[in-house]
């Protein structure tokens, strides 16, 4: 990770990177997506996430230690550790309420500084179409990951808001501090994002399948690999894997 990106990371709170998905393995998950969509009745459209998408989808593997994210992930969170995976397909008139681990947030889970920067929630957001401005792209209010203050009244600050437009195969890493949520206002358009958040190793897993959820998968993975590393369960400081090389 170049220095000026750790720079531009801490200081706003996230790093866009372009072509962040083999142009192959885009069209494949797009696929694999559409199938998602086209199951997805018009009444249910505003419950739009997949969950626990990576069990449900070994394709998406390759992509949890991929070598463009991966320098990103090992820089910014303490020994990490995968703890959510999910794709959201997004119709016109929906959209993520605004929200933000920080300020107020318990103190020991946040965003920090201290010779290096300390993720606790890690987002790698990958766009599987072009997202434009209207289109549902993300929103966010640069620096808020660092606030020292409670975030005032969404009113007061929506024209502080900056969206991040994103091209097919890119991704967004954020710290999941930042105040961030997203509207897709355009009709003729279903916006398709994969997200992997990834946690220091102590954090446990929040929703399905509790710290287990991985298991078969860091079973099937090869000993010293990043997948084995990244599938293990939370385990307070201790390392259970030995953590392999970049
Ligand atoms: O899908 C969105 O626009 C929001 C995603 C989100 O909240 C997150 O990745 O933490
Ligand atoms: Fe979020």
């Amino acid at each position: 990770m170049k220095e000026s990106e750790k720079y531009l990371y801490d200081t706003l709170g996230y790093l866009y990177i372009e072509d962040a998905i083999p142009p192959d393995l885009l069209t494949e998950i797009n696929k694999m997506v559409d199938r998602y969509q086209e199951n997805i009745k018009p009444e249910d459209q505003a419950n739009n996430t997949i969950d626990t998408i990576l069990n449900k989808e070994p394709l998406l593997l390759n992509l949890i230690d991929s070598p463009v994210t991966l320098p990103y992930i090992v820089e910014m969170v303490d020994q990490p550790r995968l703890k959510s995976t999910w794709i959201t397909i997004t119709w016109q008139g929906h959209g993520t309420g605004f929200h933000s681990n920080h300020s107020p947030t318990c103190t020991h889970n946040h965003y920090s500084y201290n010779n290096g920067i300390f993720n606790n929630l890690f987002q790698v957001f990958y766009a599987l179409e072009d997202i434009d401005e209207d289109c549902g792209a993300l929103t966010i209010l640069p620096g808020s990951h660092k606030s020292n203050l409670p975030i005032p009244a969404h009113d007061e600050i929506k024209d502080k808001l900056v969206k991040i437009p994103m091209k097919a195969g890119s991704v967004l890493l954020f710290s999941h501090d930042i105040y961030h949520g997203s509207l897709n206002t355009r009709e003729d358009f279903v916006r398709r994002v994969l997200v992997f958040t990834y946690c220091p190793g102590c954090i446990a897993n929040s929703y399905e399948g509790g710290d287990t959820l991985y298991d078969d998968l860091h079973a099937a993975s090869a000993e010293g690999s990043w997948h084995r590393f990244l599938l293990r369960r939370p385990h307070g400081f201790q390392l259970t894997e030995p953590r392999p090389s970049l």
